[in-house]
């Protein structure tokens, strides 16, 4: 298997770390700029985004929820997502959550790369206000959230791990300390120790 990465995408993050926290071996991870070289990744995922991931007879699946699904019923252990029924439907409802705090986290992080007379205050604004709000039910709902390890779990300290990384001047954490300390040890996992963005 191939897996398009780039090290500082939190979606790719999401990927690794359900790989190796599924066990999978033999992941070939190659590294991809969107951006710089669409050839590469245009024909693969007519989005031209990753993580993208190549398995089987060059059979592709984008769209790091779906690429996690795979590995989930691929690997080894307990399900991170269950199969069926109302706990399958909270946790799809929490990755969504948390897949859409780090869209508007991206969409911040776009905008601030243009040049400057380009920038919107007033949709970084609306994007920042949705982080927060997502912030606050996942402090909010941490009981449903804890416990054995999820694909929602890794879903929220990826996306919290990418708001510090490309985002840290603000302290986003600040009004959420329950959340913060959650996080603070997820982030000790070998798994997001190995997969810290750069
Ligand atoms: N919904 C997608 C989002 C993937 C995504 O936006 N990836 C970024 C890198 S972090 C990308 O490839 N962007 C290139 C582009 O938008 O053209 C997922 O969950 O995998």
């Amino acid at each position: 298997m191939k897996l398009l990465i780039s090290h500082a995408s939190p979606y790719a993050r999401k990927c690794r770390v359900t790989a190796l926290e599924k066990g999978i071996q033999g992941i070939e991870e190659l590294h991809v700029s969107p951006l710089d070289e669409p050839e590469k990744l245009n024909h693969l995922n007519p989005l031209g985004k990753i993580p993208c991931l190549i398995y089987g007879e060059n059979k592709t699946l984008f769209d790091s929820p779906v690429i996690c699904a795979y590995f989930d019923e691929i690997g080894e252990g307990p399900r991170l997502m269950p199969k069926d029924g109302n706990a399958h439907w909270a946790m799809r409802r929490h990755e969504a959550l948390f897949d859409g705090l780090l869209d508007s986290a991206l969409n911040i992080v776009i905008d601030l790369r243009k040049p400057e007379e380009q920038h919107s205050e007033q949709w970084q604004q609306r994007w920042g206000c949705a982080i927060d709000r997502a912030l606050s039910q996942a402090q909010n709902e941490l009981d449903k959230i804890e416990g054995d390890l999820s694909t929602a779990q890794i879903a929220l300290a990826c996306a919290i791990g990418y708001l510090h990384f490309r985002l840290g001047k603000h302290d986003w954490l600040a009004p959420y300390p329950y959340l913060n300390e959650w996080y603070e040890a997820f982030a000790q996992r070998p798994s997001m120790q190995a997969t810290q963005p750069k």
